[in-house]
């Protein structure tokens, strides 16, 4: 059978590659500042195939990761699958086998037992190894180098979760990484497990809870005492994938929990709190801390479903206002033992974000000044980035342009003892006129300046999910000879 792209999203600017690409040393305008040294990873969505179902979501199409590698003003680019088994199955049958998203009832029946990652969603570089993520398998190991796949990882055999998040934290201060899984015994299953990684990667411990009902929990946080778990009410049932949906569903009854862990405490330990349905869908986090009995969480969060690809369980139509993001502040008080509510406070009211918000990463787990956040600033194309200054409560932008799409922003220290927010906020911007991409660099304590540089790629790229900065301290890698080169 030819292979045809036919559905809307896979048509115009987010048409999938198909293809994987080096370029030596990129078309700079503009300077590229020296002290951008290391590397600039994203996860992106391409699908390699036309998908098998027609219901399918962009979810569940294949990972690629995409490679800026900057030194002495110099940028190498390079694109890459990531290499999963179902992308290995799929490109020996030259066709899709597997169905719609987390839904393994779809699939051909060739490839049962065969893993449904995609290695889509997060690149995450700990210990000196990439990986990328999809919330619903283990981490696919990529070379952070070639980019060549080196397979799905189980942590030398200790990860027993047949799950990983997408969002794991890094801490600064120890290099230790936490991460969790959910549905972590497989579909439908109620069993969450934390992880805690030291600092050489090594994963040394896990706390096997329940959860208080089984749903996306897409991110979660760290403070220097406390592991924070919100779930959503994004469910699923046995029903729903037995009539072959895809995995989700919104069900704006289901209240929202948030269970806090302390970081050394047993599953006992962990105290569940109650929100209120249909006003807490939280999908990305934006920073947390813990004072005293505290607990402080710094979000944007939607009041309803955040997405269309997952439609409301009651049948109702997808609600644009719903979706639509403020940035707040919640509350956990541990000193009130059977209280289960939280204070919630809305920090910049005006403000409608996207989900996607970063920080200085060097600040997580502790007090922050500024934040960062990507909006659709006059229509529905997210063309602009915010910083944000949570001491001042000002807000500083940098606009894309009308036809230009901007992606996730990533922060970017000017040096490793830089003060906080001193430094450049990098990240891809797609021209649909031109029907190109860039990745623009600013000074990200003067973004309405515009940008400083862009590197600019002869093509358009795939649609990222979210990115990460590596530095070469961290990451050290030769510019100079490369042997994957093509
Ligand atoms: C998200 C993204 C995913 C996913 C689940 O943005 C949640 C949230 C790119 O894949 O599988
Ligand atoms: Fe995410």
């Amino acid at each position: 059978m030819a292979i045809k792209f036919e559905d809307s999203f896979h048509t115009g600017f987010f048409a999938p590659l198909r293809f994987e690409a080096d370029i030596h040393d990129c078309e700079v305008e503009g300077r590229v500042p020296l002290d951008l040294d290391g590397s600039f990873y994203r996860t992106c969505i391409d699908r390699r195939y036309p998908q098998r179902l027609p219901h399918d979501i962009p979810y569940n199409a294949d990972g690629a990761v995409d490679l800026f590698r900057f030194r002495n003003g110099h940028v190498d680019f390079r694109t890459r699958y990531v290499r999963t088994p179902r992308y290995v199955a799929e490109r020996a049958a030259r066709r899709a086998l597997f169905g719609v998203y987390r839904n393994a009832y779809t699939n051909d029946p060739s490839v049962a037992g065969v893993s449904m990652n995609t290695g889509n969603t997060t690149p995450v570089v700990h210990a000196g190894k990439l990986y990328c993520l999809k919330e619903s398998s283990p981490p696919m190991l990529v070379d952070p180098h070639s980019l060549k796949t080196l397979g799905e990882y189980n942590f030398d055999g200790r990860l027993e979760a047949q799950t990983f998040t997408a969002h794991p934290k890094i801490d600064p201060a120890s290099g230790e990484m936490i991460g969790f899984s959910y549905e972590a015994r497989g579909d439908l299953t109620d069993d969450v497990a934390v992880h805690f990684f030291d600092a050489a990667g090594r994963l040394t411990r896990q706390v096997w809870l329940k959860a208080p009902l089984v749903s996306m929990m897409h991110d979660f946080a760290i403070t220097q005492q406390h592991v924070i778990l919100p779930t959503t009410a994004m469910v699923t049932s046995l029903e729903r994938l037995k009539q072959g949906l895809n995995h989700w569903a919104y069900d704006r009854t289901v209240p929202a929990w948030v269970g806090i862990l302390p970081r050394d405490g047993a599953a006992r330990d962990i105290r569940w709190f109650k929100g209120p349905p249909d006003r807490a869908m939280l999908i990305h986090v934006t920073n947390a801390r813990t004072e005293g009995n505290k607990v402080i969480l710094d979000a944007p969060v939607a009041r309803g479903n955040f997405n269309p690809q997952f439609p409301n369980l009651d049948g109702s139509a997808f609600d644009d206002e719903a979706r639509r993001n403020t940035i707040r502040r919640w509350t956990f008080d541990l000193s009130k033992p059977g209280d289960d509510a939280w204070q919630e406070e809305i920090l910049f009211p005006d403000i409608k974000p996207t989900s996607f918000t970063r920080i200085d990463d060097r600040y997580h787990t502790q007090p922050f000044r500024y934040s960062y956040s990507l909006l659709a600033e006059h229509g529905e194309l997210p063309n602009t980035w915010y910083r944000l200054d949570h001491e001042l409560q000002r807000v500083e932008r940098f606009h894309g342009g009308d036809s230009r799409g901007l992606l996730e922003p990533q922060f970017v220290p000017r040096r490793k003892d830089a003060a906080e927010g001193e430094g450049y906020l990098i990240g891809v911007a797609n021209d649909y006129s031109q029907m190109k991409s860039e990745l623009v660099i600013a000074d990200a304590a003067q973004l309405a300046a515009g940008p400083i540089a862009r590197v600019k790629l002869p093509f358009r790229l795939h649609m990222q999910v979210h990115g990460c900065w590596v530095s070469s301290q961290e990451l050290p890698f030769n510019f100079d000879s490369d042997p994957d080169a093509v």
